[in-house]
């Protein structure tokens, strides 16, 4: 049955009594994993998860009366050496298959994928609104070694460089083996931006830093399971949101949203774009907040949206309980508002 527009949290690696009980207090429907790593609810079963354990994650997500709307990512590793088409590929793309299959017979419609083999990329957090503590990226500071997330080094490239034409290869070598899988399955692939959106970091290119990647992308695999996971902060991050260029935010959600290709939304913005940005509350960014939740409301959206990264705020928890309540507040005030008054 087709749902309206709606509102997950998530971003949690583990289904914990605390992160269940919270999902349910906020009251959204559902709830998506962000899986980095092995983890005790998904082991790393020689490279992949099991269907029996894939089950169980989401029977215990049912069991809260929330449903398991997507997984997004799986550990880096697992498919490390295809990302860079290393020997060893096509047994990470059997093992990827497998985790497709049997997400697909577990019934979790959505696994979000990216491309990234050296991880997103930040330095030091920057302050924001009252003092919060926010992610942040200037290319300056990268350059000069300043960086406090991703792989700067990643081993199993031996310092070889990897061109755009590479990683184009190895991503269709790796989707014209997996989409099909998908597509049997009842599985979508939502790819992520490559965040920050820039043509390279580390000796690798970075395919999905613009709209033009994400075109050529379902253009060379156009099967109806292939689309995005909108990382609306990902997009701000590429240009401000100047409409009168014809290349802002909104635009980029008429133009994948119209053609049924945003999977689910990260909502989050920036201040600033590459090479200097850094986070911000919702409202206080590139993006005019309410004109994007029209906008998906008007291509026909009809999947779920979550925060992504939040401000870290006062007394906040790690996973930013505090960060996650104000903006998932705000983005269901959004929904609703939308969701009723059109
Ligand atoms: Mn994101």
């Amino acid at each position: 049955m087709p749902q309206d527009m709606r509102v997950a949290i998530g971003q949690f690696y583990a289904a914990t009594d605390d992160y269940l009980t919270f999902a349910q207090q906020l009251g959204v429907k559902g709830v998506q994993f962000n899986i980095q790593r092995a983890t005790q609810d998904l082991p790393d079963h020689l490279g992949y998860w099991t269907l029996e354990d894939l089950k169980r994650l989401k029977q215990r997500v049912n069991d809260f009366d929330l449903d398991l709307e997507a997984i997004e990512n799986i550990p880096r590793l697992f498919y490390l050496k295809a990302m860079l088409g290393l020997p060893g590929r096509d047994e990470q793309i059997e093992n990827y298959q497998k985790i497709v299959r049997n997400m697909g017979e577990a019934g979790i419609p959505i696994l979000g994928i990216n491309w990234m083999p050296n991880s997103v990329w930040r330095t030091p957090m920057a302050i924001g609104r009252g003092g919060v503590r926010v992610t942040a990226f200037d290319m300056a500071l990268a350059e000069a070694g300043e960086v406090t997330n991703g792989v700067v080094e990643v081993a199993e490239a031996e310092g070889r460089t990897f061109s755009a034409q590479q990683m184009w290869d190895n991503y269709l070598y790796f989707m014209e083996r997996v989409m099909p899988v998908a597509e049997e399955a009842g599985v979508k692939l939502a790819l992520h931006p490559d965040d920050p959106p820039v043509a390279e970091l580390g000796g690798i290119a970075r395919l999905f830093g613009s709209p033009d990647g994400f075109k050529k992308a379902i253009e060379y695999v156009p099967s109806p399971n292939h689309g995005l996971d909108f990382c609306m902060g990902c997009f701000s991050e590429m240009y401000y949101a100047d409409q009168s260029s014809g290349e802002g935010v909104l635009d980029a959600i008429r133009y994948f949203g119209s053609r049924g290709r945003i999977f689910y939304v990260h909502f989050r913005d920036v201040q600033g774009c590459v090479p200097n940005f850094q986070e911000c509350f919702l409202g206080e960014g590139n993006v005019d907040v309410v004109a994007a939740i029209r906008t998906l409301k008007e291509v026909g959206f009809d999947g779920f949206i979550i925060d992504d990264h939040v401000p870290h705020m006062l007394d906040d928890s790690q996973w930013n309980h505090r960060g996650r309540a104000w903006s998932t507040g705000y983005i269901m005030a959004l929904v609703e508002a939308v969701n009723k008054l059109t």
